[in-house]
């Protein structure tokens, strides 16, 4: 029914599956299949998410989520990658001896929540990954076209049994919006704080979803909506987006260019966020995730110790975050930062290991998450009489901050809420956040090569382990480079190698990332 059309074998990546939309309707329909054996394993809801976020409106992908609201387990990547390449007749064999391997009951009912972005291409393809869930006797739950951080909080309060939250759009935004109101109080702005800012909604999702917002929010933030082109019209993130305004660091297309005015851009799946502006000589600035990471780890340090409660709080990042931003934050605000490897599940996995644990790419994908403990404690004092009044405050100050946050994965519009509830506290505008740290010019180049496997890295990608002695000339690059910093390692979700450098000027910056991508080749 959903024969397998691409001789090409597909690798279930840091995105999951993305390709050309028109070569996705079998793995679709074999994804539908993986979901309801991972929800069987797992005993709780699983979530498929069709989307292939800040890519062309002609490509599409799907994601596994896990029933606590996080992205599918990295050891069953594998069982995706087998089973969407095997010829269709050893299909069934294939699942048959997954079943056996994980001791899977295949009796047990079954709840899939699907959800999809605005592609022309989601809706049938949504179609199969019913078919394959049906196929096995699953149910499929169908939310429609929704954000993925939406997505990831309807599988999580389903499977808390809305003790997260209420698993519906309705309960989602009710959730978001009255603690950002709380936080706000009656006072719209504050000091350089102004309650307005101009969104560029990639044409997509995220344009679509800030409507509820801006019905809710009112007055206290208004949210200005542009890039809200309809489905179909080619312009999903085109010229435009969190993605386009980060890698070519302009402003998008659609925004209307007003001097010093906050400005945002999300993604076409809503779950990355960067903000920016432009200043009276029309010079462009761009707030990236590590700025976004730093305004929110350095807030809630303040706030964690002003409750008086002692919680490790730590910030992890990649090697792409921006050198400044990390002496910023280890030296002046003293969090420590963690360094992993690319890819939002890998700093999520770290992330857990921390009372407050503040994540983000620099591309602005990330969130905050809150150990139990944390959590208990807060609560705790909250209504501890024998903590000072103030104590008091800030413990229920953060417990609304924790409510404004979707824990669950990286979210644009949550994202947002969080650092204008922040800039908000401080009376702070646009240039006195920039004005926290200046980044280091950088430079993100692609090199195209035969086989990009054959770079393999250690260190958190910050080393390269082979080809042998790729690494030493590096070294010896970097070494003639004031402040430089040079990393090479193989794309997750493209058929490239990725050049990063950093040093003293753009132009040095520049000179350095062109001699590594000639040792690449
Ligand atoms: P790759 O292609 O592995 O560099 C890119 C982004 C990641 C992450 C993934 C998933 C950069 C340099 N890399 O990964 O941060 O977001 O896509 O979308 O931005
Ligand atoms: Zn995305």
């Amino acid at each position: 029914m959903h024969p397998k059309t691409v001789k090409q074998n597909i690798q279930y990546g840091t995105a999951g599956f993305r390709t050309k939309a028109s070569n996705l309707g079998y793995i679709m329909y074999r994804m539908g299949l993986l979901a309801v054996l991972r929800s069987r394993y797992k005993q709780g809801v699983i979530g498929v998410m069709i989307t292939a976020s800040h890519n062309p409106e002609s490509d599409n992908g799907v994601k596994l989520i896990d029933p606590h609201g996080e992205m599918m387990e990295q050891s069953w990547e594998e069982l995706a990658t087998r089973i969407a390449n095997v010829q269709d007749d050893e299909l069934e064999a294939v699942i048959k001896e997954i079943v056996q391997e994980y001791n899977i009951d295949m009796s047990t009912r079954v709840n899939i929540l699907i959800g999809k972005d605005t592609r022309p291409s989601s809706p049938s393809l949504s179609k199969s990954v019913v078919d394959g869930i049906l196929a096995l006797s699953g149910k499929p739950v169908d939310y429609g076209i929704v954000t993925t951080p939406q997505l990831h909080y309807f599988v999580k309060c389903r499977n808390t049994q809305n003790a997260y939250g209420v698993g519906t759009e309705e309960g989602y935004y009710t959730k978001l919006v009255t603690a950002f109101k709380k936080l706000r109080g009656d006072n719209y702005t504050n000091g350089n704080y102004t309650n307005r800012v101009l969104y560029d909604g990639a044409n997509g999702v995220g344009a679509r979803k800030i409507k509820y917002f801006q019905e809710r929010l009112g007055e206290s933030l208004k949210i200005e909506l542009y890039n809200d082109a309809g489905i179909g019209t080619g312009k999903l993130n085109y010229l435009c987006g969190a993605d386009y305004v980060k890698s070519q660091q302009s402003f998008p297309t659609g925004v209307p260019v007003e001097p010093n005015v906050r400005c945002v851009s999300v993604d076409g799946d809503a779950d990355r966020i960067v903000y920016y502006y432009v200043d009276e000589d029309n010079k462009f600035h761009l707030l990236d995730g590590d700025r976004i990471a730093t305004l929110i780890a350095g807030y809630l340090k303040e706030l964690v110790l002003g409750t008086g409660i002692d919680l490790n709080l730590g910030l992890i990042q990649t090697a792409y975050a921006n050198g400044a931003s990390t002496d910023y934050i280890t030296r002046q605000l003293q969090v420590p930062v963690a360094c992993v490897s690319t890819g939002v599940k890998h700093l999520h996995h770290k992330a857990l290991e921390y009372d407050v644990g503040v994540y983000f790419e620099a591309n602005g994908h990330g969130t905050v998450i809150f150990s139990k403990n944390a959590k208990d404690k807060l609560n705790e004092a909250a209504k501890n009489n024998s903590l000072s009044e103030e104590q008091q405050k800030v413990a229920n100050k953060l417990l609304a901050l924790i409510d404004v946050i979707n824990e669950t994965v990286g979210d644009a519009i949550s994202d947002m809420l969080l650092v204008e509830t922040i800039l908000h506290a401080k009376g702070w505008g646009v240039q006195q956040w920039e004005e926290t740290y200046t980044d280091l010019p950088n430079k993100l180049l692609k090199v195209t090569v035969e086989d990009r496997n054959v770079i393999s890295t250690k260190d958190a990608e910050r080393q390269c382990t082979t080809p042998v002695g790729l690494q030493e000339e590096i070294d010896t690059l970097v070494k003639k480079y004031n402040k430089g910093r040079s990393f090479v390692r193989p794309s997750g979700t493209e058929d490239i190698v990725r050049v990063y450098a950093e040093a003293a000027t753009q132009e040095e910056t520049d000179k350095l990332a062109a001699e590594v991508a000639t040792k690449v080749y």
